[in-house]
């Protein structure tokens, strides 16, 4: 019964913001905790703050289905991707924390021969990079996935790029996880604390405006996803970002039927199987520009459609929930992670469709950007790759959602 839920602790402390803090991080999502987590564990930076509009991983990080994986092509995606997936073998452990990781594996279904051809060149790619993936005929899919229908009807399964370590991780220990840890080195997390405001003098930073009053602080980070052109705008700066919603869905639970993550990214879906049974499934983003956390009625039709050609005995189940988020799609698929024109400001944005696996990795080398001015993790993916044409194409990586 119920009474026996009494006397919890509180996980992390309800804050009340201070005048001034070191370092101010806009956003409690898993990119901006992990930020804090290694400001203060790496760095030993612990008067911080990190102020967040709603509710602690009530965007992205609370609403995402979860895949983890690093099988991306280029150097720089690699370093960070795989720097994340190791830290998440770890991170109940280092968080003392159940994220309940779960590597399960993840395939990529090869569904034409470019994709076959695309999928080969990343495996080759992550071979040099040290990233465990490899390309799969589509017999061993079968033996992987023996619920998917190899034939399909507009697109067989011609093999798929498999990455045995890659899986899922539960979102919101994540969330609740970092925050536990910052709040136990004394960092201050303020929820129903929204910014509305960025105070600089000279082109430096000075501190932010909120619903809860102005703070100070000497640098600030700027970690909100699909609000990020909000956040620069109040900064004074513009950002190659578009923020458009990605949905997802889940189905009523079933006995275990699919032990791995698919994504099935030419007929747009992609589906796992969570621990309570239920069929985790998504597709892709709207094709227009949006702040609705919800998604378009035509993307379930399609995202449905495309999962039932590909697994037909799901055509039986019915859908309990669907939900969406906001999330921030740069031109070459590939993050910010970057100082800004004022003095003082960095931006952590641009994950897009795929920035939950990467919640650690960031976190590690942002802190690292903030605390020291760069990073070899960040080093690539700075602002100035778009004027200078210098970009980090990962659209095959992207795939479903992008
Ligand atoms: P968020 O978790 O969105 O946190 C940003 C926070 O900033 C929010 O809590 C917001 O309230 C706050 N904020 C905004 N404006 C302000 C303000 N003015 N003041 C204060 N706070 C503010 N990625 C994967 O790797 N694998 C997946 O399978 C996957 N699936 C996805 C499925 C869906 C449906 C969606 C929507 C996303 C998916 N993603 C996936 C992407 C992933 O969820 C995001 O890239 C990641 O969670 C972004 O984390 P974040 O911390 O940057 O943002
Ligand atoms: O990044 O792996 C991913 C992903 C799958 C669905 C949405 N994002």
């Amino acid at each position: 019964a119920m009474r026996h839920h009494t006397g919890w602790t509180r996980a992390w402390r309800d804050a009340q913001p201070k005048k001034r803090y070191d370092v101010i991080i806009v956003g409690a999502g898993g990119h901006g905790l992990a930020t804090a987590y290694y400001l203060g564990k790496n760095f030993g930076i612990t008067n911080v703050a990190v102020l967040e509009k709603g509710w602690l991983g009530g965007g992205n990080t609370g609403r995402n289905t979860t895949i983890i994986r690093s099988n991306y092509l280029q150097d720089p995606s690699a370093a960070i991707y795989e720097k994340s997936r190791s830290l998440y073998e770890t991170m109940s452990q280092d968080l003392n924390y159940n994220v309940m990781f779960s590597p399960r594996g993840v395939i990529m279904l090869a569904q034409t021969e470019h994709e076959v051809r695309g999928y080969k060149r990343t495996a080759h790619a992550n071979a040099l990079q040290g990233v465990q993936t490899e390309f799969i005929g589509p017999d061993r899919v079968k033996q992987l996935v023996p619920i998917i229908n190899l034939d399909g009807p507009r697109y067989p399964v011609l093999g798929g790029l498999w990455q045995a370590r890659g899986g899922t991780a539960r979102h919101d220990a994540v969330a609740w996880g970092y925050a536990r840890a910052c709040s136990d080195m004394g960092m201050d997390i303020i929820q129903k604390c929204e910014v509305t405001g960025v105070r600089q003098t000279g082109g430096k930073v000075t501190g932010v405006s909120t619903t809860r009053g102005d703070i100070d602080c000497d640098k600030l980070g700027l970690v909100v996803a699909g609000h990020s052109g909000q956040l620069a705008d109040m900064a004074g700066f513009r950002l190659p970002i578009e923020s458009v919603a990605l949905q997802a869905l889940v189905s009523e639970p079933i006995k275990p039927c699919m032990d791995v993550v698919v994504m099935a990214n030419t007929v747009h879906g992609y589906m796992s199987q969570s621990d309570k049974g239920e069929m985790v499934i998504g597709g892709g983003t709207d094709g227009y520009n949006n702040y609705t956390q919800r998604g378009s009625f035509h993307h379930v039709e399609e995202t449905v459609r495309a999962l039932v050609e590909t697994f037909p005995m799901i055509s039986r189940l019915k859908m309990l929930r669907q939900w969406g988020g906001i999330v921030d799609v740069t031109g070459d698929r590939s993050p910010i992670l970057s100082k800004t024109p004022v003095e003082g400001i960095f931006i952590n944005a641009g994950w897009g469709t795929g920035g939950f696996k990467a919640i650690p990795g960031s976190g590690w080398g942002f802190a690292e950007l903030m605390a020291k001015g760069q990073s070899p993790l960040t080093q690539a993916f700075g602002l100035e790759r778009f004027a200078e044409g210098r970009f980090i194409d990962e659209s095959v990586a992207a795939g479903v959602a992008h």
